[in-house]
């Protein structure tokens, strides 16, 4: 029956390409660049100023990588993203602001002015330490890190995996396996119609 073989040969296709397609490592997961003499990923992480605190406070890189803060404000007020070069030190509370500012001075991977208009994003771009640890960050503007407007970035020996570059591969695959047995289906109910359709008395 030809609509028979066409069905089957239709299915043969199928189960050949759809594991093919469904294959990682395409190369389109490999789009992010490469740096420095260990070839480590970029590293992005977001975080939003509001309510004069940072969103999330703490974040994790790994070693050397090229880090991009993407940062949100969320206050109406000026704030800054200023990140200590200082392995495993806790900044006092008690500084003044003239001490922060001191204390940073020559002493940060990152200094970035945040301005005072709501849903403004700029963007801290850096290179993560060689050394493991964590790293203060602070807000500079006056009495805003006394009050609280501090974080830490964990900088880690091991790789944080990036976040892939769309959906996940396990989503892709379910959609794939998911359009699969659709067509299947449809198929298989066709077929019957069809096998019905002769088999049915004129
Ligand atoms: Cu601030």
């Amino acid at each position: 029956m030809k609509s028979k073989s066409g069905l089957v040969a239709f299915v043969a296709v199928l189960l050949v390409v759809a594991p093919v397609l469904a294959k990682p490592g395409s190369p389109k997961q490999e789009s992010y660049s490469a740096v420095g003499t260990d070839a480590l990923l970029d590293s992005f992480v977001n975080v939003t100023t509001q309510n004069t605190r940072f969103t999330p406070a703490t974040f994790t890189v790994p070693v050397n990588a090229t880090v991009h803060v993407r940062i949100t404000q969320k206050d109406p007020m000026s704030h800054t993203f200023t990140l200590s070069a200082q392995a495993d030190y806790v900044i006092p509370s008690t500084l003044s602001s003239a001490e922060l500012d001191a204390y940073f001075q020559n002493n940060n991977l990152t200094d970035v002015a945040i301005p005072s208009t709501v849903d403004s994003v700029v963007w801290a771009n850096f290179t993560a330490p060689a050394q493991p640890g964590q790293y203060e960050f602070a807000c500079r503007i006056g009495g805003h890190f006394q009050s609280g407007m501090f974080g830490f970035m964990i900088v880690s020996q091991e790789a944080v995996p990036p976040p892939p570059p769309g959906l996940p591969f396990g989503v892709v695959t379910g959609i794939m396996v998911a359009t699969l047995v659709v067509v299947l289906v449809f198929a298989a109910i066709y077929q019957v119609r069809a096998v019905r359709a002769v088999k049915r008395p004129r």
